[in-house]
């Protein structure tokens, strides 16, 4: 199968910036996850270099306009490779191969009579670039530059969008996932719910701006830089006679809400127009806000993809930008949230179960991939849990719900966090039960292949990483691999016993947050902690402390089996803490503000095990979680390697 993905072509009016780059990585980990499923597949991205906005911006900048879009669409296509994208073709509205298509289409729907000449007065935004009409203007400024828009009233030639309403309608109504999500889609078919659909001014006369593609039929105008921008998804595939046109045409397009209209009213309504197929699907995603601003050029609060990259490195940025938007809604990117996702997700949860599992592999295996023995009911269900994860994964992904499938995926590491920790290999090895500690080291590694072969589209250095780790390879070469998830998610027992694996793995070290926290946030929650805190049996004061008391004091290693938020207080966390002993233990501990709840399972930690019983805010506390406040934040103690629960602290 061929699949076909394009990004937006990004105005050169300004270097590109975090809300950029996420489109076109959500891009670049399609086309990856595409050539797992065995597609043959094509990304286009590129920039869109005519029109008045370009040529304010160039003259602002004390150059030509070629000089100007040169310069930054340049800026474009070398920060791809940064980002670790590959794309197939870069498209520039400005090549002379892309010119001649936008002018033979036009050709095309002119004689078609399609485009008739006119006059107009409409409100102008320049930002848009687009004519509104009265009743699109929230109260009297441009919706999206929040500008007032100048008035225009000129000769123009204009495009019969109008004649075209009842198709898209029907065309749109027919398709359940022809706009998505949903959402965008109801969007759409509320703006033709009115009955009118305009038509479209596509010319622009030379005498006011003359920086476009001129229109074959009247030199004295340019075309209008939508009609132009949205061909280049055409000409990029050299349409109509290439080769790459008739492998790939119809494909997907992928863009943020800002230009929904041009793209799911005016695009498809061109095509048909022109006699063309209609593209598959318009994906459309919400926008990246730092903090709680939307970001853009225009606002001036724009995140720079590679200075972020450089700070935190560039795979936990994919992953985060991926996982933590929910495509279709905005999300929002803070050092704070990045760190505390990343470090729970990446250094605890991921990082962590390759680093334990490969750890204990190094001692009991010699670094050898081990044999599994017999399978028993533990083993059965955590096969059907990756069986189905995977297949979860496979659905979820190419439709656009990469937050979703990363979660499931997440659910997989966390259920191979747990099984570690049921299965306690260390008791295995002590007890000398070689084959069981066979069995379960096998299976998390089997597992653990299968979880990097599904990271390789979001995160794929990490990925590649990863699998080297396990003795794997991605298979090389740039062409679609065998179809090796879907293989992936009904097969097991790929990894090879005796295949040499890595001793030890540090993929994702963990982030402090640099964000200081005020003296005041400080001085209150030390101040309800302890109001919180009702004592049931008051300790003996007894002075300074003999050694002999010292040694009363029990510390004990538990691993964290459950972690949510207190029900009735921010600041604290409800933890199960499993001490080696009949069931977990209550511990109530005021990690709330440093430490989200899944950044704690699996986790092992140092407990005060002989603590007199405390109610904390309602609940039974039986111990102290041992921390270390510093001025960043507060670290958590507990051994440098897995050890047993329960074990003492000396
Ligand atoms: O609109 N959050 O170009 P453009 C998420 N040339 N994505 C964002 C974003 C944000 N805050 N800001 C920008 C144009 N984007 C036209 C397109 S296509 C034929 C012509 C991304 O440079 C997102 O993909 O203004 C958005 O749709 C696109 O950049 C707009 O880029």
């Amino acid at each position: 199968m061929a699949y076909y993905i394009t990004t937006p072509i990004y105005y050169v009016n300004a270097k590109p910036h975090l809300g950029h780059a996420y489109t076109t990585i959500v891009a670049d980990s399609l086309v990856r996850f595409h050539r797992l499923l065995g597609n043959a597949t094509y990304l286009v991205t590129g920039t869109d270099e005519h029109g008045d906005k370009i040529c304010r911006a160039a003259k602002k900048a004390g150059q030509s306009p070629l000089e100007f879009t040169d310069s930054i669409s340049a800026e474009f296509r070398a920060l791809w490779p940064k980002l670790n994208i590959k794309y197939d073709r870069f498209i520039r509205t400005t090549a002379p191969e892309h010119m001649r298509v936008v002018q033979s289409f036009l050709q095309r729907v002119y004689d078609a009579g399609d485009i008739y000449f006119g006059e107009f007065g409409g409100h102008y935004c320049y930002g848009c670039e687009r004519f509104y009409t009265e009743k699109e203007l929230e109260n009297g400024l441009c919706p999206q530059h929040l500008n007032t828009p100048e008035f225009i009233r000129e000769k123009n030639y204009f495009f019969r969008m109008s004649k075209y309403l009842k198709w898209l309608k029907e065309y749109i109504l027919a398709r359940p996932d022809f706009i998505r999500p949903e959402r965008y889609r109801n969007e759409v078919l509320a703006m033709l719910e009115s009955g009118v659909l305009e038509d479209l001014c596509i010319s622009r006369p030379k005498a006011r701006l003359s920086w476009g593609i001129e229109l074959p039929f009247d030199t004295n105008f340019v075309c209008y830089v939508w009609f132009d921008a949205l061909f280049s998804y055409l000409s990029a595939l050299d349409c109509p006679d290439g080769e790459k046109y008739r492998e790939f045409w119809p494909g997907e397009h992928l863009v943020a809400k800002d230009i929904l209209k041009p793209h799911a009213v005016f695009w498809p309504v061109m095509l048909k127009a022109a006699g063309l197929p209609i593209y598959e699907h318009l994906n459309v995603h919400g926008y990246w806000l730092a903090r709680d601003a939307k970001m853009s050029k225009s606002l001036g609060n724009v995140l720079d993809p590679v200075q972020l990259c450089d700070r935190y490195g560039l795979d936990p940025v994919r992953y985060f930008l991926l996982r933590e938007m929910h495509f279709g809604s905005d999300a929002s990117f803070t050092d704070e949230n990045f760190i505390t996702r990343t470090n729970a997700d990446l250094a605890n949860d991921l990082g962590n179960l390759y680093s334990r599992v490969l750890s204990m592999n190094a001692k009991y295996f010699n670094s050898l991939c081990p044999a599994p023995g017999r399978e028993e009911a533990e083993e059965h269900s955590l096969r059907s849990l990756v069986s189905n994860t995977l297949h979860n994964y496979i659905q979820l992904f190419p439709k656009m719900y990469f937050s979703q499938a990363l979660e499931s995926l997440w659910e997989l590491v966390r259920a191979l966090n747990k099984y570690v920790d049921s299965q306690a290999p260390w008791l295995l090895y002590k007890e000398g039960k070689n084959e069981r500690l066979g069995t379960v080291l096998y299976t998390l590694l089997e597992a653990m292949r299968k979880i990097a072969l599904c990271l390789w589209p979001v995160m794929p250095d990490s990925a590649v990483a990863m699998l080297e780790q396990l003795g794997q390879k991605i298979p090389a070469g740039s062409g679609p691999f065998p179809r090796i998830l879907e293989e992936e998610a009904d097969s097991w027992g790929t990894l090879v016993q005796g295949t040499s694996l890595a001793s030890a793995s540090n993929l994702f070290p963990r982030m402090e947050c640099e964000t200081p926290k005020t003296a005041v946030s400080e001085r209150i929650s030390q101040k309800t902690l302890k109001t919180d805190v009702q004592i049931l049996n008051e300790p003996v004061n007894t002075g300074n402390l003999s050694f002999e008391d010292f040694k009363r004091v029990e510390i004990r290693i538990g691993t964290v089996a459950l972690a949510e938020k207190h029900p009735d207080a921010d600041k604290l966390l409800r933890l199960e803490i499993d001490l080696g002993e009949e069931t977990p233990r209550q511990i109530i501990s005021g990690l709330a503000e440093h430490y989200a709840p899944q950044m704690l399972l699996g986790r092992q930690l140092c407990v005060v095990a002989n603590l007199s019983p405390r109610k904390i805010r309602g609940l039974v506390s039986h111990g102290m979680v041992l921390t270390v406040p510093f001025e960043k934040g507060l670290a958590l103690l507990g051994p440098s390697g897995p050890v047993p629960n329960g074990n003492l602290v000396t």
